[in-house]
Protein backbone atom coordinates (compact mmCIF):
# COMPACT_ATOMS: atom_id res chain seq x y z
CA UNK A 1 0.00 0.00 0.00
CA UNK A 2 1.24 3.57 -1.02
CA UNK A 3 1.67 5.72 1.66
CA UNK A 4 1.13 9.44 1.76
CA UNK A 5 5.01 11.07 2.08
CA UNK A 6 4.08 13.71 4.19
CA UNK A 7 2.30 11.14 7.00
CA UNK A 8 5.54 9.25 7.24
CA UNK A 9 7.62 12.69 7.43
CA UNK A 10 4.96 13.89 10.18
CA UNK A 11 5.59 10.09 11.93
CA UNK A 12 9.14 10.65 11.67
CA UNK A 13 8.91 14.15 13.33
CA UNK A 14 6.76 12.75 16.24
CA UNK A 15 9.60 10.14 16.97
CA UNK A 16 12.34 12.31 16.67
CA UNK A 17 10.40 14.84 18.83
CA UNK A 18 9.95 11.73 21.51
CA UNK A 19 13.30 10.32 21.17
CA UNK A 20 14.76 13.96 21.75
CA UNK A 21 12.68 13.89 24.96
CA UNK A 22 13.53 10.68 26.19
CA UNK A 23 16.96 11.61 25.68
CA UNK A 24 16.87 15.05 27.77
CA UNK A 25 15.13 13.42 30.14
CA UNK A 26 17.40 10.06 30.61
CA UNK A 27 20.65 12.40 30.27
CA UNK A 28 22.38 12.40 32.62
CA UNK A 29 20.59 10.09 35.49
CA UNK A 30 20.75 7.63 32.97
CA UNK A 31 24.23 8.45 31.52
CA UNK A 32 26.04 5.85 29.76
CA UNK A 33 29.92 5.93 31.23
CA UNK A 34 32.90 3.81 32.32
CA UNK A 35 36.47 4.42 32.16
CA UNK A 36 39.08 3.20 30.37
CA UNK A 37 42.77 2.44 31.83
CA UNK A 38 45.20 5.03 31.03
CA UNK A 39 48.06 4.62 33.49
CA UNK A 40 48.89 1.46 35.98
CA UNK A 41 51.38 0.64 38.32
CA UNK A 42 52.09 3.83 39.35
CA UNK A 43 52.98 4.62 43.37
CA UNK A 44 50.07 6.80 45.43
CA UNK A 45 49.08 8.89 42.65
CA UNK A 46 47.71 12.16 43.56
CA UNK A 47 46.91 14.43 40.53
CA UNK A 48 47.09 13.43 36.26
CA UNK A 49 47.02 16.47 33.83
CA UNK A 50 47.77 16.63 30.34
CA UNK A 51 48.78 19.81 29.22
CA UNK A 52 49.06 19.41 25.34
CA UNK A 53 46.97 17.45 22.78
CA UNK A 54 49.80 15.34 22.52
CA UNK A 55 48.77 11.81 23.74
CA UNK A 56 50.74 12.86 27.15
CA UNK A 57 49.85 12.51 30.82
CA UNK A 58 51.74 13.74 33.74
CA UNK A 59 51.50 11.78 37.07
CA UNK A 60 52.11 13.43 40.69
CA UNK A 61 53.24 10.45 42.78
CA UNK A 62 53.02 11.56 46.51
CA UNK A 63 56.50 10.08 47.01
CA UNK A 64 58.00 13.19 44.53
CA UNK A 65 58.14 11.75 41.13
CA UNK A 66 56.49 13.68 38.22
CA UNK A 67 55.86 10.43 36.02
CA UNK A 68 55.05 10.97 32.32
CA UNK A 69 52.88 8.54 30.44
CA UNK A 70 52.59 7.71 26.68
CA UNK A 71 50.41 4.91 25.83
CA UNK A 72 52.17 1.98 27.44
CA UNK A 73 55.83 3.59 28.42
CA UNK A 74 56.04 5.52 31.63
CA UNK A 75 59.36 7.45 32.63
CA UNK A 76 59.86 9.97 35.30
CA UNK A 77 59.83 13.89 33.99
CA UNK A 78 60.99 15.02 37.50
CA UNK A 79 62.08 13.83 40.60
CA UNK A 80 61.71 15.43 43.74
CA UNK A 81 63.26 14.89 47.69
CA UNK A 82 60.32 16.01 49.70
CA UNK A 83 58.56 15.11 53.19
CA UNK A 84 55.91 11.99 52.66
CA UNK A 85 54.74 11.02 56.21
CA UNK A 86 50.71 11.64 56.54
CA UNK A 87 49.62 13.82 53.93
CA UNK A 88 52.61 15.44 53.01
CA UNK A 89 54.59 14.79 49.66
CA UNK A 90 54.54 16.36 46.11
CA UNK A 91 51.01 17.59 46.50
CA UNK A 92 50.45 19.63 43.07
CA UNK A 93 51.46 20.56 39.69
CA UNK A 94 50.42 23.26 37.30
CA UNK A 95 51.92 23.65 33.48
CA UNK A 96 52.31 27.39 32.69
CA UNK A 97 49.49 28.67 30.43
CA UNK A 98 52.84 29.67 27.61
CA UNK A 99 54.23 26.46 28.00
CA UNK A 100 54.47 25.53 24.58
CA UNK A 101 54.51 29.41 23.53
CA UNK A 102 57.89 30.26 22.73
CA UNK A 103 57.14 33.84 23.22
CA UNK A 104 56.08 33.47 26.48
CA UNK A 105 57.73 34.32 29.75
CA UNK A 106 56.26 30.87 30.62
CA UNK A 107 57.82 28.74 28.21
CA UNK A 108 58.62 25.16 29.29
CA UNK A 109 57.95 26.17 32.48
CA UNK A 110 55.73 24.58 35.22
CA UNK A 111 55.21 24.72 39.10
CA UNK A 112 54.80 22.21 41.82
CA UNK A 113 53.82 22.28 45.00
CA UNK A 114 55.58 20.00 47.87
CA UNK A 115 56.76 19.46 51.74
CA UNK A 116 60.41 20.53 52.05
CA UNK A 117 61.86 17.63 53.76
CA UNK A 118 64.50 19.63 55.75
CA UNK A 119 61.67 21.33 57.36
CA UNK A 120 58.40 20.47 56.25
CA UNK A 121 57.75 24.37 54.75
CA UNK A 122 54.92 24.12 51.85
CA UNK A 123 57.22 25.11 49.04
CA UNK A 124 56.02 25.95 45.69
CA UNK A 125 58.83 25.85 42.94
CA UNK A 126 58.89 26.45 39.27
CA UNK A 127 60.91 24.62 36.70
CA UNK A 128 61.33 24.34 33.05
CA UNK A 129 61.54 21.40 31.00
CA UNK A 130 64.76 20.44 28.85
CA UNK A 131 65.22 22.50 25.85
CA UNK A 132 66.85 19.31 24.37
CA UNK A 133 64.42 17.14 25.12
CA UNK A 134 60.67 17.21 26.14
CA UNK A 135 60.25 14.20 28.31
CA UNK A 136 62.72 15.59 30.65
CA UNK A 137 62.45 18.41 33.46
CA UNK A 138 65.88 20.43 34.08
CA UNK A 139 66.36 19.99 37.93
CA UNK A 140 68.47 22.99 37.36
CA UNK A 141 66.08 25.28 36.26
CA UNK A 142 64.70 25.66 39.78
CA UNK A 143 63.47 28.80 40.72
CA UNK A 144 61.59 29.08 44.27
CA UNK A 145 58.18 31.33 44.26
CA UNK A 146 57.02 30.94 47.62
CA UNK A 147 56.88 29.17 50.57
CA UNK A 148 54.65 28.87 53.98
CA UNK A 149 55.79 28.07 57.12
CA UNK A 150 54.50 24.94 58.33
CA UNK A 151 53.41 24.27 61.89
CA UNK A 152 56.23 21.80 63.51
CA UNK A 153 54.83 18.10 63.68
CA UNK A 154 51.71 18.09 62.28
CA UNK A 155 51.59 16.50 58.67
CA UNK A 156 47.85 16.63 57.31
CA UNK A 157 46.02 19.50 56.22
CA UNK A 158 48.76 20.13 53.42
CA UNK A 159 45.91 21.29 50.71
CA UNK A 160 48.57 21.44 47.69
CA UNK A 161 46.75 22.05 44.96
CA UNK A 162 47.53 25.11 42.30
CA UNK A 163 45.85 26.04 39.24
CA UNK A 164 45.74 28.86 36.40
CA UNK A 165 42.24 30.52 35.95
CA UNK A 166 41.33 29.74 31.79
CA UNK A 167 42.59 33.29 29.81
CA UNK A 168 44.74 34.39 32.59
CA UNK A 169 48.30 33.93 31.95
CA UNK A 170 50.04 35.54 35.52
CA UNK A 171 48.00 34.32 38.29
CA UNK A 172 48.76 31.55 40.20
CA UNK A 173 46.07 30.14 42.41
CA UNK A 174 47.57 28.36 45.06
CA UNK A 175 45.44 25.89 48.00
CA UNK A 176 46.73 25.99 51.52
CA UNK A 177 45.25 23.89 54.50
CA UNK A 178 44.98 25.36 57.54
CA UNK A 179 48.45 23.24 59.00
CA UNK A 180 46.92 19.94 60.17
CA UNK A 181 45.20 19.02 63.88
CA UNK A 182 42.24 18.90 65.24
CA UNK A 183 40.04 21.75 65.18
CA UNK A 184 42.27 24.16 63.54
CA UNK A 185 44.61 24.74 66.64
CA UNK A 186 46.53 27.77 65.56
CA UNK A 187 43.07 29.52 63.93
CA UNK A 188 44.88 29.75 61.04
CA UNK A 189 42.09 29.84 58.66
CA UNK A 190 40.76 32.70 60.01
CA UNK A 191 44.01 34.69 60.97
CA UNK A 192 44.34 37.23 57.88
CA UNK A 193 48.25 37.17 58.62
CA UNK A 194 49.13 33.37 57.64
CA UNK A 195 48.87 31.98 54.36
CA UNK A 196 47.67 28.97 56.51
CA UNK A 197 43.92 27.93 55.80
CA UNK A 198 43.79 29.97 52.69
CA UNK A 199 43.37 30.39 48.91
CA UNK A 200 46.19 32.68 47.94
CA UNK A 201 47.15 34.09 44.02
CA UNK A 202 50.02 35.82 43.40
CA UNK A 203 51.70 36.97 40.06
CA UNK A 204 54.86 34.69 38.60
CA UNK A 205 55.47 36.96 35.44
CA UNK A 206 56.85 39.73 38.45
CA UNK A 207 59.21 39.70 41.20
CA UNK A 208 58.44 42.16 43.98
CA UNK A 209 61.30 40.89 45.94
CA UNK A 210 64.13 41.55 44.29
CA UNK A 211 66.27 41.42 47.43
CA UNK A 212 64.92 37.71 48.27
CA UNK A 213 66.22 35.15 45.53
CA UNK A 214 63.64 32.94 46.90
CA UNK A 215 60.17 34.91 47.26
CA UNK A 216 59.67 35.20 43.73
CA UNK A 217 55.91 36.95 42.61
CA UNK A 218 54.44 40.05 42.77
CA UNK A 219 51.06 40.88 44.54
CA UNK A 220 48.52 41.03 41.64
CA UNK A 221 46.91 44.72 42.04
CA UNK A 222 43.41 43.30 41.47
CA UNK A 223 43.78 40.96 44.56
CA UNK A 224 40.67 41.66 46.83
CA UNK A 225 43.45 42.48 50.02
CA UNK A 226 45.72 44.58 48.66
CA UNK A 227 46.38 47.89 51.20
CA UNK A 228 43.55 46.14 53.53
CA UNK A 229 43.92 48.03 56.84
CA UNK A 230 43.91 44.97 59.21
CA UNK A 231 47.06 43.60 57.76
CA UNK A 232 45.17 40.84 55.34
CA UNK A 233 48.09 39.18 53.68
CA UNK A 234 47.77 40.56 50.27
CA UNK A 235 48.73 37.57 48.43
CA UNK A 236 45.31 35.62 49.96
CA UNK A 237 42.43 35.29 47.36
CA UNK A 238 40.10 33.77 50.05
CA UNK A 239 40.19 32.61 53.59
CA UNK A 240 38.51 30.02 56.08
CA UNK A 241 39.47 26.96 54.33
CA UNK A 242 39.88 23.99 56.23
CA UNK A 243 42.40 21.51 53.57
CA UNK A 244 41.11 22.49 49.87
CA UNK A 245 43.00 19.66 48.69
CA UNK A 246 41.34 19.24 45.04
CA UNK A 247 40.07 22.09 43.16
CA UNK A 248 39.54 23.24 39.34
CA UNK A 249 38.36 25.80 36.90
CA UNK A 250 35.38 25.60 35.18
CA UNK A 251 37.80 25.28 31.15
CA UNK A 252 34.71 26.91 29.66
CA UNK A 253 33.54 29.80 31.92
CA UNK A 254 36.63 30.00 34.70
CA UNK A 255 34.09 29.64 37.70
CA UNK A 256 36.36 28.32 40.45
CA UNK A 257 35.59 24.75 42.18
CA UNK A 258 36.58 24.50 45.71
CA UNK A 259 36.12 21.10 47.54
CA UNK A 260 37.54 21.78 51.08
CA UNK A 261 37.68 18.43 53.00
CA UNK A 262 35.99 18.35 56.70
CA UNK A 263 36.27 16.75 60.41
CA UNK A 264 34.22 15.11 61.83
CA UNK A 265 30.67 16.08 60.44
CA UNK A 266 30.55 17.53 57.02
CA UNK A 267 32.08 17.51 53.71
CA UNK A 268 32.00 20.55 51.82
CA UNK A 269 31.75 22.36 48.12
CA UNK A 270 32.35 26.11 47.75
CA UNK A 271 32.17 27.85 44.21
CA UNK A 272 33.10 31.55 43.13
CA UNK A 273 31.56 32.33 39.80
CA UNK A 274 34.46 33.81 37.27
CA UNK A 275 33.22 36.96 37.44
CA UNK A 276 33.37 37.50 41.34
CA UNK A 277 36.77 39.55 42.57
CA UNK A 278 38.02 37.29 45.41
CA UNK A 279 37.48 37.97 49.05
CA UNK A 280 35.28 35.09 50.57
CA UNK A 281 35.40 34.03 53.92
CA UNK A 282 34.60 30.11 53.85
CA UNK A 283 33.77 30.03 56.97
CA UNK A 284 36.51 27.32 58.60
CA UNK A 285 37.30 26.77 61.88
CA UNK A 286 34.07 28.77 62.64
CA UNK A 287 31.91 26.66 60.61
CA UNK A 288 31.92 22.87 59.45
CA UNK A 289 30.17 22.67 55.83
CA UNK A 290 26.95 24.05 56.93
CA UNK A 291 26.99 23.81 60.22
CA UNK A 292 28.64 25.42 63.16
CA UNK A 293 31.79 22.98 64.21
CA UNK A 294 31.38 20.66 66.62
CA UNK A 295 32.91 21.34 69.76
CA UNK A 296 34.79 24.47 68.53
CA UNK A 297 32.25 27.37 70.14
CA UNK A 298 33.67 30.38 67.99
CA UNK A 299 30.97 33.15 68.13
CA UNK A 300 29.38 33.86 64.43
CA UNK A 301 31.01 36.08 61.98
CA UNK A 302 29.01 38.03 59.08
CA UNK A 303 29.72 38.00 56.14
CA UNK A 304 30.15 34.06 55.40
CA UNK A 305 29.84 32.37 52.52
CA UNK A 306 28.54 28.95 52.35
CA UNK A 307 28.87 25.92 50.62
CA UNK A 308 26.99 25.28 48.09
CA UNK A 309 26.90 21.32 48.66
CA UNK A 310 27.27 19.29 51.73
CA UNK A 311 27.34 16.02 52.63
CA UNK A 312 27.56 14.44 55.82
CA UNK A 313 29.76 11.72 57.27
CA UNK A 314 27.06 8.95 56.86
CA UNK A 315 27.58 9.19 52.98
CA UNK A 316 31.78 9.74 52.90
CA UNK A 317 34.42 11.33 54.83
CA UNK A 318 36.90 12.86 52.61
CA UNK A 319 35.75 14.68 49.82
CA UNK A 320 37.88 14.66 46.43
CA UNK A 321 37.02 17.77 44.41
CA UNK A 322 36.50 16.74 40.82
CA UNK A 323 35.95 19.26 37.71
CA UNK A 324 33.47 20.18 35.23
CA UNK A 325 33.55 17.75 32.56
CA UNK A 326 33.65 19.53 29.51
CA UNK A 327 34.42 16.47 27.14
CA UNK A 328 31.84 16.97 24.27
CA UNK A 329 31.44 13.62 23.96
CA UNK A 330 30.67 12.38 27.64
CA UNK A 331 27.22 12.45 28.89
CA UNK A 332 28.35 14.19 31.91
CA UNK A 333 29.17 17.38 29.39
CA UNK A 334 28.20 20.37 31.89
CA UNK A 335 28.20 18.08 35.41
CA UNK A 336 30.59 18.35 37.94
CA UNK A 337 32.00 15.52 38.98
CA UNK A 338 33.32 14.55 42.46
CA UNK A 339 34.44 11.63 44.91
CA UNK A 340 34.64 11.27 48.48
CA UNK A 341 38.13 9.40 49.14
CA UNK A 342 36.89 6.96 52.18
CA UNK A 343 33.91 5.08 50.52
CA UNK A 344 35.33 5.58 46.97
CA UNK A 345 31.79 6.86 45.87
CA UNK A 346 31.56 9.57 43.18
CA UNK A 347 29.06 11.66 41.59
CA UNK A 348 28.28 14.36 39.18
CA UNK A 349 26.06 17.73 39.93
CA UNK A 350 24.66 20.16 37.64
CA UNK A 351 27.40 23.09 37.16
CA UNK A 352 25.26 25.83 37.37
CA UNK A 353 26.84 26.86 40.84
CA UNK A 354 23.70 27.29 42.96
CA UNK A 355 23.16 25.32 46.40
CA UNK A 356 22.73 21.84 46.11
CA UNK A 357 21.89 18.83 47.99
CA UNK A 358 22.71 15.39 47.69
CA UNK A 359 19.45 14.70 46.49
CA UNK A 360 20.46 16.74 43.14
CA UNK A 361 23.70 14.89 42.68
CA UNK A 362 23.82 11.57 40.62
CA UNK A 363 25.75 8.59 41.56
CA UNK A 364 27.96 6.72 39.26
CA UNK A 365 30.27 4.81 41.38
CA UNK A 366 28.83 1.50 40.44
CA UNK A 367 28.91 1.91 36.57
CA UNK A 368 32.62 2.65 36.73
CA UNK A 369 33.46 -1.02 37.07
CA UNK A 370 33.21 -2.59 33.31
CA UNK A 371 35.30 -0.62 30.96
CA UNK A 372 38.54 -1.39 31.52
CA UNK A 373 39.69 0.51 34.49
CA UNK A 374 38.48 -1.96 37.08
CA UNK A 375 36.88 -0.75 40.26
CA UNK A 376 37.82 2.21 41.55
CA UNK A 377 39.35 2.57 44.89
CA UNK A 378 40.71 5.21 46.66
CA UNK A 379 39.94 8.50 44.14
CA UNK A 380 42.63 11.44 45.40
CA UNK A 381 42.14 13.40 42.60
CA UNK A 382 40.67 13.90 39.49
CA UNK A 383 42.29 15.30 36.04
CA UNK A 384 41.56 16.90 32.60
CA UNK A 385 42.97 17.28 29.45
CA UNK A 386 42.78 20.02 26.71
CA UNK A 387 39.78 18.60 24.88
CA UNK A 388 37.98 18.29 28.48
CA UNK A 389 38.58 14.52 28.79
CA UNK A 390 38.43 13.89 32.70
CA UNK A 391 40.76 11.46 34.40
CA UNK A 392 40.53 9.83 37.93
CA UNK A 393 43.07 9.68 39.71
CA UNK A 394 43.31 5.85 42.33
CA UNK A 395 45.66 6.52 44.89
CA UNK A 396 45.68 3.12 46.34
CA UNK A 397 45.11 1.33 43.19
CA UNK A 398 48.01 2.88 41.49
CA UNK A 399 46.05 3.86 38.65
CA UNK A 400 44.34 6.65 36.17
CA UNK A 401 41.85 5.95 34.42
CA UNK A 402 39.79 8.43 31.48
CA UNK A 403 35.84 8.56 32.13
CA UNK A 404 34.51 7.17 28.30
CA UNK A 405 31.17 6.25 27.05
CA UNK A 406 29.98 2.82 27.87
CA UNK A 407 31.03 0.41 25.67
CA UNK A 408 27.51 -0.94 25.40
CA UNK A 409 25.95 2.25 24.21
CA UNK A 410 27.15 2.41 20.38
CA UNK A 411 25.15 -1.34 20.49
CA UNK A 412 22.17 0.37 22.49
CA UNK A 413 21.84 3.27 20.10
CA UNK A 414 21.77 1.13 16.93
CA UNK A 415 19.16 -1.12 18.49
CA UNK A 416 16.97 2.07 19.26
CA UNK A 417 17.14 3.43 15.71
CA UNK A 418 16.29 -0.27 14.41
CA UNK A 419 13.28 0.03 17.21
CA UNK A 420 12.27 4.07 15.81
CA UNK A 421 12.20 2.68 12.30
CA UNK A 422 10.00 -0.29 12.72
CA UNK A 423 7.47 2.36 14.66
CA UNK A 424 7.61 4.78 11.77
CA UNK A 425 6.66 1.95 9.74
CA UNK A 426 4.00 0.69 11.65
CA UNK A 427 2.15 4.12 12.06
CA UNK A 428 2.69 5.09 8.24
CA UNK A 429 0.93 1.41 8.04
CA UNK A 430 -2.06 2.29 10.12
CA UNK A 431 -2.82 5.52 8.23
CA1 LIG B 1 62.84 37.71 44.49
CA1 LIG C 1 33.42 26.17 54.88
Amino acid sequence: MEQPRHLVGKACAHVAAAALALALTVAPARATVDTRLVAGGLSSPVYATAPLADGRLFVVEKGGTIRLVQGAASSSFLSLSVATSGEQGLLGLAFDPGYANPASPGFRRFFVDYIDPANGDTVVASYLRSAANPNIADPASRVEILRVDQPAGLTNHKAGWIGFRPGDTSNLYIAVGDGGGSNDPLNSGQTRTTMLGKMLRVDINNDAFPADPNRNYAIPSTNPFVGAADGTLPEIYNLGLRNPWRNSFDMANGNLWIADVGQGAREEIDFIAAASTGGQNFGWRIREGDIATPGIGDPPVPGLTGPILVYDHTIGQSITGGYVVRDPSSDLYGRYVFADFVTGRIWHVAADGTPKTMADAVEITALLDAGGGGVLGQISSFGQGPSGELYIVDFGGGKVVQLVPEAPRVAMMALGLLVMGWQVRRRAARR
